[in-house]
């Protein structure tokens, strides 16, 4: 009997839950509970983390979880290594639905860098305006460099205050629009991007209206992930799933 635990927060993941809804399979949706009113899901939703990954293990157990889909964030690396010892340690099969990273075109300004404490050092030096979309939880570290004013995109209105001298919030969930980001860039002189290398469509936007507008853009690289079979399209898993389920796995 297969059951699915599928580790969301993603706009692939939400189209995984809608096939797996569709075929009948059983399936639990896994938010971290980062955001304070996340996408409603048309299966069983469970919100928070389970405390490390032994306690993923202990809920696979419990919860008689048969496949494990990880379908979080290129950057939600912590969860991601979680997964992959939990599913080792419990011998069930794991696999990753991640979008293929973003390319550089002809004409692009990217300066790419590993983590964001480099995107702060890559920096232009005189003052300007920088969009950071990058979500709330790294904002402080921008504090190193002062002398800009920053574009915050947050998904939830912060509640402590931010650690910026000068800043502008702007609250938005995506997926967002190319034309959107273009006025958005626009309207507050925006010079440099920053921006994670998150793939797919839901954060696209900004690096096409950055390549309209000919800003230059900070691209922060995506952490290494654990060896796990990864597949690009929701069809590939649903093959995954019911081939792996006719082996008997
Ligand atoms: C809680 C679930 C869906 C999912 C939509 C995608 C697209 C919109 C683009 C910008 C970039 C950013 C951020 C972003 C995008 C999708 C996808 C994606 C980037 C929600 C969601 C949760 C989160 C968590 C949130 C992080 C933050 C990152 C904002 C829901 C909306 C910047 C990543 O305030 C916080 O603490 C936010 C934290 C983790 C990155 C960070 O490090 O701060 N996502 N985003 C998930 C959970 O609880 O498990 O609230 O509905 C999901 C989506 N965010 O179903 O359509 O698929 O990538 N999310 C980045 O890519 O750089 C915004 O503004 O251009
Ligand atoms: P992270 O750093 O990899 O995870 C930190 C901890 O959060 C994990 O150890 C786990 O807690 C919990 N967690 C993460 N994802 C979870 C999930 N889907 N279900 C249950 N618990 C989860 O993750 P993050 O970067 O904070 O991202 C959190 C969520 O936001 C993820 O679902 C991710 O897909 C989504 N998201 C992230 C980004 C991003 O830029 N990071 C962008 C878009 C969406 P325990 O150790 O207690 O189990």
């Amino acid at each position: 009997m297969m059951r699915v635990l599928l580790l969301g927060g993603t706009t692939e993941a939400s189209q995984l839950a809608q096939a797996l809804h569709s075929a009948r399979i059983e399936t639990i949706f896994s938010y971290a509970g980062r955001t304070n009113a996340p996408v409603s899901q048309p299966v069983t939703v469970r919100v928070g983390g389970f405390g490390g990954a032994d306690g993923l293990a202990t809920y696979l157990k419990n919860e008689g979880i048969s496949h494990v889909v990880d379908a979080t964030h290129p950057f939600a690396n912590t969860m991601g290594q979680n997964a992959y010892q939990a599913c080792r340690k419990s011998g069930l099969p794991l696999m990753r639905l991640a979008r293929p990273a973003w390319r550089a075109q002809a004409g692009d300004h990217w300066t790419h860098v590993p983590d964001i404490a480099n995107a702060c050092v890559a920096l232009p030096k005189p003052a300007t305006r920088i969009f950071l979309a990058i979500g709330r939880m790294h904002v402080d570290q921008f504090a190193a460099r002062p002398e800009h004013h920053y574009l915050l995109r947050l998904v939830d209105a912060p509640e402590e205050p931010i650690a910026l001298p000068d800043y502008h919030v702007t609250l938005a969930r995506g997926p967002f629009d190319v034309s959107g980001d273009v006025a958005l860039m626009q309207e507050h002189r925006i010079t440099h991007v920053v921006a994670k290398n998150a793939g797919g469509s839901g954060a696209a936007a900004k690096i096409e209206a950055a390549r309209a507008l000919g800003l230059r853009i900070i691209m922060i690289d995506r952490p290494l992930r654990p060896d796990v079979a990864e597949y690009a399209n929701i069809g590939a898993v649903l093959a995954w799933l019911t081939h792996s389920t006719e082996r008997g796995v």
